[in-house]
């Protein structure tokens, strides 16, 4: 039997549905190969501002430390809105990514084939779609230095900096190029060189990376033609590296492609081999606790846990085929489908424990 620990933070709005539904698909996964998963829960986000006034406690950062792999849901909502920048709930996932060293995201963003064509759907799902977002998450305008407010000739002012190191920009490419050996063997690096210092080092510093790699084809593009190619082209992509502000949001843009947010998740890797797995998708405060959200990118983001944390390809497999063929049955969550027969969280779930 193998025995592994998991941190669960299941943070904010729906991010405590969309866990344990992950939850419960590890544990008939623990049941069907004989893994023992510990779980050890942890505040993070809002909920830990409000029962310890921080959000990322001690506890949490021990129990993390500690663990094969976390599993997080969402945090942030507007309870929390009136707070300082660096008193948000937001910060306990920054600091999270920044204490365990997290840079790379990987966001798979693919199309389920059996929602192409399915009908009624709330976007028009793309055909082909299947590409591979990776994010560099601990540098950029999130953590750059000097971030404040001050005030200048009485008139407020706010700074962020976006600031990369060459080595920072060096081991993102390097995790894009490897993503891209298991793929189509192609790159695209998206920067704004023809405005940004840092995105001149980035793209100078990607293609020198690039010499290592001469099994890959790398190509470069500037973020707002990248952000219109995602629409016009969106199966011409294979491995898109990109920095921090930049793969957050055209990922969320790419998510439209698949048809909700709700389907994609995400795994948050670094040196320590303790990876961060979470959907992509927030905290969506309007239908929190309404046994209303989407849990298959919770489910999906356990099964990349499986897959990059914890070496067990095989029941990773076997959880995303489940969602397969549970979208192949029928079932559809509010955000995929406008008819009024939409399931709820904790009965996609089932469909999926079942589905295994
Ligand atoms: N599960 C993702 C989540 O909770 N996102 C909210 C958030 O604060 N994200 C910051 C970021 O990744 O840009």
């Amino acid at each position: 039997m193998t025995k592994k620990t998991i941190a669960v933070l299941p943070g904010d709005g729906i991010g405590p549905e969309v866990t344990r539904a992950a939850i419960q698909v590890l544990e008939s996964i623990g049941r069907l190969y004989d893994h023992e998963f510990v779980f050890r829960e942890g505040l993070i986000g809002g909920s830990a501002i409000d029962e310890k006034g921080d959000p990322l406690p001690l506890e949490t950062r021990e129990i993390s430390a500690e663990s094969d792999g976390i599993l997080l849901g969402a945090v942030g909502g507007p309870e929390w809105d009136h707070l300082p920048g660096d008193q948000r709930p937001e910060q306990g996932l920054l600091g999270i990514r920044k204490m365990l060293d997290l840079y790379a995201n990987l966001r798979p963003v693919k199309a389920y084939e059996a929602l192409i064509d399915a009908s009624p759907l709330k976007t028009d799902i793309v055909a082909g779609v299947d590409f591979m977002i990776v994010r560099e998450l601990t540098g950029g305008l999130y953590f750059g230095e000097p971030k404040k407010r001050e005030t200048i000739d009485g008139e407020e002012q706010a700074i962020d900096t976006l600031a990369y190191k060459q080595s920072e920009i060096k081991r993102i490419a390097e995790r894009a190029f490897e993503a891209a050996r298991v793929r189509e063997g192609k790159v695209l690096s998206v920067d704004k060189a023809n405005v940004l210092e840092s995105s001149r080092l980035w793209r100078e510093t990607v293609t020198e990376c690039a010499e290592t790699y001469p099994d890959i084809t790398l190509e470069h593009m500037l973020v707002d033609n990248a952000a219109m190619q995602l629409i016009a082209q969106p199966t011409a992509f294979d491995v898109i590296v990109t920095e921090n502000t930049f793969g957050d949001i055209l990922s969320d843009e790419a998510s439209m492609l698949t048809g909700s947010l709700g389907l994609l998740p995400s795994a948050s890797l670094g040196a320590t081999g303790i990876g961060l797995y979470e959907p992509v998708h927030g905290s969506a405060p309007d239908i929190a606790g309404k046994n209303r959200a989407n849990p298959l990118a919770a489910i999906a983001s356990a099964a990349m846990m499986l897959k990059y944390g914890l070496q067990m390809e095989e029941e990773a497999t076997r959880i995303e085929n489940a969602l397969e063929k549970v979208l192949e049955a029928g079932y559809r969550t509010a955000d995929i489908t406008e008819s009024t027969q939409a399931v709820t969280t904790t009965e996609m779930t089932e469909a999926v424990v079942k589905a295994l």
